[in-house]
């Protein structure tokens, strides 16, 4: 008999609960949702429980105020913490979220060992560096979703631009899951063909900005929060590569050792995600001006990364 995997996830917010569904609607397994808010993580399991015979699903959620229910857990998917509000920046959730983070990593580390950690908490890189240090899990064991949401956006942009489909466009984002971040344009491609050959200059910088910027614009937009649908759905590829060995070449934010001249912080690279967890950093060539800027990127991650104590 096929054993169900167990999916934990830490926090049951805007992206908690939709990771919820997600999880539910693709199958990944069985649900447990944790929050400290009592009644909250108990009602949307409950929520989405009831739309599972909709569907004709078998999995089971459960909502819980308690970590030890989390025992046994194939993935961990850590969204405990503040979102921004207008005007914010990720940095300036860092203290905050970092006392959080250590909270549910001594949760993570008693009763999920072996589990895939992806974190979602901002600021990302370096929550993802503390949860690996205060579970004391292989780095390749965890994980930062960032990457994969920041691709989809520049995707998303370009495929409205140039009015073919999101699966003709190719693209990559590397660094910092900051204003830092980099589009790698060398790397991006619609149809196969090179992007600069396809767009003007112009054009391809002022899509860079916004996918710099698209998750302030969300922000700004919704007022009370940040997105979730997305990054629920990104985590979700993550996730599932992991469970079901896919291979695939994402971007994550995964720690460096030495990878693109970069040492001892976690950082947004192309990685193949497996049954090994982090099972490879792949090192494309950049450009010089690619390559500078994956620097800056880092500097930023790096001036945080004390202010967090990771
Ligand atoms: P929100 O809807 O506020 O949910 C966060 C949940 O965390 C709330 O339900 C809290 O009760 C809960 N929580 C707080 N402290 C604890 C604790 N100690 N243990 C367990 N749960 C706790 O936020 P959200 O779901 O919109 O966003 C969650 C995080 O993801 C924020 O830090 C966002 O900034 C971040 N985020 C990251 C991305 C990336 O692409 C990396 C995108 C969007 C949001």
């Amino acid at each position: 008999m096929v054993k169900r995997k167990k999916i934990a996830l830490i926090g049951a917010g805007q992206i908690g609960g939709t990771l919820a569904l997600l999880a539910g609607l693709r199958n990944l397994g069985d649900v447990v949702l944790f929050d400290i808010v009592e009644g909250l993580p108990q009602g949307k399991a409950l929520d989405i429980q009831h739309l599972a015979p909709v569907f004709g699903l078998d999995f089971s959620i459960t909502g819980t105020n308690n970590l030890a229910d989390i025992r046994g857990a194939d993935v961990c998917i850590v969204t405990s913490g503040l979102p921004r509000k207008p005007g914010m920046s990720r940095d300036d959730l860092v203290k905050t979220n970092a006392e959080i983070i250590r909270q549910v990593g001594v949760g993570i580390k008693e009763n999920a060992q072996g589990a895939f950690v992806i974190v979602i908490t901002n600021p990302l890189d370096v929550m993802t560096q503390l949860m690996q240090k205060v579970t004391g899990f292989p780095h390749n064991m965890v994980a930062g979703m960032a990457g994969v949401l920041d691709t989809a956006r520049y995707q998303a942009f370009l495929a409205q631009e140039l009015k073919v489909s999101v699966s003709s466009v190719s693209a990559t984002v590397l660094g910092g899951h900051g204003d830092d971040m980099v589009p790698v344009r060398s790397y991006t491609s619609s149809g196969g063909v090179p992007i600069a050959q396809v767009l003007p200059k112009e054009k391809l910088d002022a899509i860079e900005k916004r996918v710099r910027g698209a998750g302030g614009e969300i922000v700004a937009l919704l007022k009370t929060g940040s997105a979730f649908y997305s990054p629920a759905a990104s985590a979700i590829q993550m996730a599932e590569s992991y469970l079901y060995d896919r291979k695939k070449v994402i971007p994550a934010a995964v720690f460096c050792n030495g990878e693109y001249g970069v040492k001892g912080i976690y950082l947004g690279l192309p990685v193949i995600i497996g049954a090994g967890g982090v099972e490879k950093v792949v090192e494309i060539e950049l450009n010089d001006g690619e390559k500078a800027a994956l620097q800056k990127s880092a500097d930023a991650v790096r001036s945080v990364v004390s202010i967090a104590g990771a």
